[in-house]
């Protein structure tokens, strides 16, 4: 019952999408890709509930994550073009992302040993709090906990991919609060320099919220995208709780990024499922649209899965994902000899002096 999903580049099966390369007109999925992008929303919602329930006992110090941004996330990382090195594409991601790793193929279990800090943590070897993945192999920039620097950061992978006419393109992703940053500004600045324009897709998650601040009252523009214009970088504003208009959008985005070399700002409204963080509570909020109920009762009505085979596959994941965090608790922290291991700091320091 659980569709296994070619994740990545050009094992996606793009065609049976049927996108439309117009942004805002899409059509439907066809039924295998609906099934694909549904069981990775549903293992990636599942994966948080889990983070989220090993915070809770102790097993970690701090929950950060992206409930409720599934189906934007699910599709930008199946659309990806996936590898090392300038002829793919780049990504400078944030920390509720982790549903994009997961479409690339990350394997979740990776985020359970970050959340418990382990030294088998692939990502900062149980030095950084969980949703902050790195992965060389896929240029998978760092992700980092002070908000907006990714903006400033791709400019480099997006001007070296420029510079030497790779095909690769550089995919930068944040929050609305975060475009008040001057990052942002500097993004859009260097994106758009007349005959230096760079191939790269800007992404805005919208959950409208700051940690505690409401996007109302924080913005003159009618909407972030509008910000592209006096930079003459094309954009839109679309509905990121719908897997098909985000897979269209993205699609449509890539593709213009990819060919004409420009950048594109895409701005995805979502939903905030959880609320900010640990540090809010990260219980689960009502009042915002919870795309995968939303999928769901498509599918539902199209026939393509029934509500007993759709709990049968989240009892599935929840099982799995127990099962991981039980394994995952009984691997080694850090030992304190490897504290300057993978810091900048010069261990050697003083004996050279
Ligand atoms: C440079 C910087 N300033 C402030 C903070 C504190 N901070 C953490 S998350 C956050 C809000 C970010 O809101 P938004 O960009 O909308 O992203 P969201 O968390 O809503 O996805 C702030 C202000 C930070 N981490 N880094
Ligand atoms: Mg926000």
């Amino acid at each position: 019952m659980i569709i296994p999903v070619s994740s990545g580049g050009s094992g996606v099966p793009r065609a049976a999408a049927n996108m439309d390369m117009k942004l805002g007109t899409f059509t439907e999925f066809s039924p295998d890709v609906a099934l694909s992008v549904h069981a990775l929303m549903l293992q990636a919602r599942v994966f948080e509930e889990r983070l989220i329930a090993m915070y809770k006992q102790g097993d970690g110090y701090f929950w950060v994550g992206g409930p409720g941004e599934e189906a934007f996330n699910i599709p930008l990382g199946l659309l990806v073009n996936k590898g090392q090195g300038l002829d793919h594409d780049f990504l400078h991601l944030h920390y509720r992302s982790a549903a994009t790793l997961l479409a690339m193929g990350a394997d979740p279990v990776d985020s359970l040993r970050q959340m418990k800090n382990t030294a088998t943590d692939p990502y900062s070897r149980g030095r950084n709090f969980v949703g902050h993945a790195s992965i060389r192999k896929w240029n998978v920039a760092p992700i980092s906990s002070p908000i907006e620097v990714q903006f400033s950061i791709a400019i480099g992978t997006a001007e070296a991919q420029r510079k030497t006419k790779s095909k690769g393109i550089t995919i930068v992703q944040g929050g609305d609060a975060g475009t008040a940053e001057g990052d942002f500004s500097t993004c859009l600045v260097w994106s758009s320099r007349k005959g230096s324009e760079l191939p790269i897709l800007i992404l805005v998650a919208n959950n409208k919220y700051g940690i505690s601040t409401p996007y109302e009252g924080q913005h003159g523009e009618v909407c972030i995208s509008d910000r592209g214009k006096a930079f003459k970088i094309r954009g839109a504003t679309i509905d990121g709780n719908d897997p098909e208009v985000s897979w269209a959008a993205i699609g449509a985005a890539m593709h213009y990024v990819r060919t004409e070399r420009k950048p594109f700002l895409l701005e995805a409204m979502v939903s905030r499922l959880h609320g900010h963080s640990s540090a809010s509570g990260a219980n689960f909020v009502k009042n915002e649209i919870d795309c995968i109920a939303r999928f769901e009762h498509k599918l539902e009505e199209r026939g393509l899965l029934t509500r007993a085979q759709m709990n049968e596959m989240r009892a599935h994941f929840t099982a799995e994902l127990l099962e991981a965090s039980k394994r995952v608790r009984k691997e080694p922290q850090p030992l304190p000899e490897t504290i300057w291991d993978y810091v900048y700091a010069d261990k050697n320091r003083r004996e050279v002096n």
